[in-house]
Order: C-alpha cells, then sequence, then structure tokens
C-alpha cells in the first residue's frame, strides 16, 4: 500500500507552480482576475456599454480591495439591476411550481398576504399552495411574522416536492373543507405543527421541516436548543394547543415520519363533526363528495 508522504514546504521543487497553501493565500487571487472588455469577457452584450461598464468597475471594487474573513461588501443595486433579477427569477419561480406539479401534483399560486386559514387549507385540498411574493423588511431577514417569498421558497417549497409530505398537507385540506368552527381552529393547530413549525425523527436526530423554521434561521436555531418544550406529535393534543404568532414557538412537536404523521391525522379527522366525507378527484380536479365519513 502507498503511504501518504507529508514533504515539509521547503522541499517543493523550484519548478512547482505557485500554489495558495492558507485561506489568506487566497487574496492575491482577484488581481488575477479580468475585467469586463478583457480576454473572454469582450464579447459580452455589457462590454460597449459605458455605463453598465463603470457601474461594473463600481461593484468590483469590492473584490479588489476584499481580503480573506472579512464579510461580503453590501452592493446597493439598481432598479435596472433589479429588474434584471426578477426576470431570472420569476422565470425561477414557474419552474418551481412545475417541478412540484410533475413530483407531488402540487402547484403554487400567488396570494397578496395572508388569508383566513379556512381558505388556505381550503386550496391544499387541491394541492394548491398560496405563495406570496414579496420580501421581508431588510431590517429583520433572520425572522418575519408574516409569509413572504423567503417563507415559501425556501421554508415550504422545498417539501410539497416529497410524497408523504404532499399527502399529509392535502389530508389537512381535505378535513377543512365545509369543517366546524371548532374542527378549523382543529386543524390550524395541526396545520401549525406540522407544515409551518413541524420537528421530525430522523435515526436519533430530531430536525426541523417545518416552513416557518427553515426559513426563519432564529427560530431554526432556538427549535433545535433546549429552550423549547418538545413533545411527541399526537393530533388529539396538537389540535388543542395554543400558540403565538408574532414569536418563537414555546412548544413544537416531533412526529416519526411523514408517513407516520400522514396516518395519524387521517385517523383524527375522522373524529371531528363534519357529517360527510370528501376526496380528491385529480382528473376532474374536483371534490367529491362522499355521504357517509
Ligand atoms: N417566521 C417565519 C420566517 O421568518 O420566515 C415566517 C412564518 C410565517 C408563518
Ligand atoms: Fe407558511
Amino acid at each position: 500500500a502507498k503511504q501518504v508522504q507529508i514533504i515539509n514546504n521547503a522541499k517543493v521543487p523550484d519548478s512547482t507552480p505557485w500554489f495558495p497553501r492558507t485561506l489568506t493565500d487566497l487574496d492575491p487571487i482577484t488581481k488575477k482576475a479580468s475585467k469586463i472588455g478583457e480576454g473572454l469577457a469582450s464579447d459580452s452584450p455589457g462590454a460597449n456599454d459605458a455605463a453598465y461598464c463603470a457601474r461594473r468597475a463600481e461593484i468590483t471594487k469590492n473584490a479588489d480591495t476584499y481580503k480573506t474573513g472579512r464579510p461580503i461588501p453590501f452592493v446597493n443595486y439598481s432598479r435596472v439591476e433589479i429588474e434584471t433579477w426578477a426576470v431570472i427569477y420569476n422565470k425561477l419561480t414557474k419552474i418551481v411550481s412545475k417541478f412540484l406539479k410533475s413530483r407531488t401534483g402540487f402547484t403554487l399560486r400567488p396570494i397578496k398576504g395572508i388569508v383566513p386559514s379556512r381558505y388556505f387549507l381550503n386550496g391544499l385540498a387541491f394541492r394548491v399552495f398560496h405563495a406570496t411574493q414579496y420580501i421581508r423588511h431588510h431590517t429583520k431577514p433572520l425572522y418575519s411574522n408574516e409569509p413572504d417569498i423567503c417563507h415559501e421558497l425556501l421554508g415550504h417549497a422545498p417539501l410539497f416536492a416529497d410524497p408523504d409530505f404532499a399527502d399529509l398537507s392535502q389530508e389537512i385540506g381535505l378535513a377543512s373543507l365545509g369543517a366546524s368552527y371548532r374542527d378549523m381552529k382543529r386543524l390550524t393547530a395541526i396545520y401549525w405543527f406540522t407544515v409551518e413549525f413541524g420537528l421530525c425523527r430522523q435515526g436519533d436526530q430530531i430536525r426541523a421541516y417545518g416552513g416557518g423554521l427553515l426559513s426563519s434561521f432564529g427560530e431554526l436555531e432556538y427549535c433545535l436548543s433546549d429552550k423549547p418544550e418538545i413533545r411527541p406529535f399526537e393530533p388529539a393534543k396538537v389540535a388543542q394547543q395554543k400558540f403565538p404568532f408574532s414569536e418563537y414557538q414555546p412548544v413544537y412537536f416531533v412526529t416519526e415520519s411523514f408517513k407516520d404523521a400522514k396516518m395519524r391525522v387521517r385517523e383524527f379527522t375522522k373524529s371531528l363533526s363534519r357529517p360527510f366525507s370528501v376526496r380528491y378527484n385529480a382528473n376532474t380536479e374536483s371534490i367529491e363528495i362522499l355521504d357517509s365519513k
């Protein structure tokens, strides 16, 4: 077997091309980067646009003076730059919805803000997720008490690609159709402690999966610390749990798996007062009412 030999720094042959040995050795690399109009970049569509070149020079000054360990410099992007971003971004979010549709049948649909939970949950019955597009205020990036684009895309969207999670969400949605006021409160709590603030066991670890946690770095750290109370996910109990809207949750519930949560929620919904049951017909994209439970 070959042995790895540790060669003393001094022993590297003279003919060896320069290479970085420490992180700070990366600093001089910035000098090696080409400016717009040089080398390959000369056929960039902006190469003959003087204003664009000047703007590039302004932003790239940050890179020229950057030193290892410093924070990434802040760039105040202009309206035109933000609009350029928007073109890409809008295409991307369209694909997000298409991708989800191909995985689990879930689609995203724009909504201007928080809707009463009855309507929001009703959407889930159709595998429709209402998502906002505006972004949180820049002064409070790590926690927002309302949904925004970061919350929807970082927090919720990825999980709707998971079949069991998609089923769990739709299960809550179906139960909310025509639910009584009291049952609505119960279902809202179930939704809250799964889709928004759920924890799940994975091996011997507890992981966060709720969208409200994944999009809030502040609460994500907190929920896995020893500060909050953590209880097993039992829908009948979860349904009674009160919760705050605008601060970190004092209590979280941990499920064994999405499948397990789905089965438990399905079982729980049988105890609700609605005198009929429903199912979603994906072919006709409509709800069918069944007269017995
Ligand atoms: N607290 C979450 C966040 O900062 O992204 C939003 C929760 C919306 C229910
Ligand atoms: Fe949410």
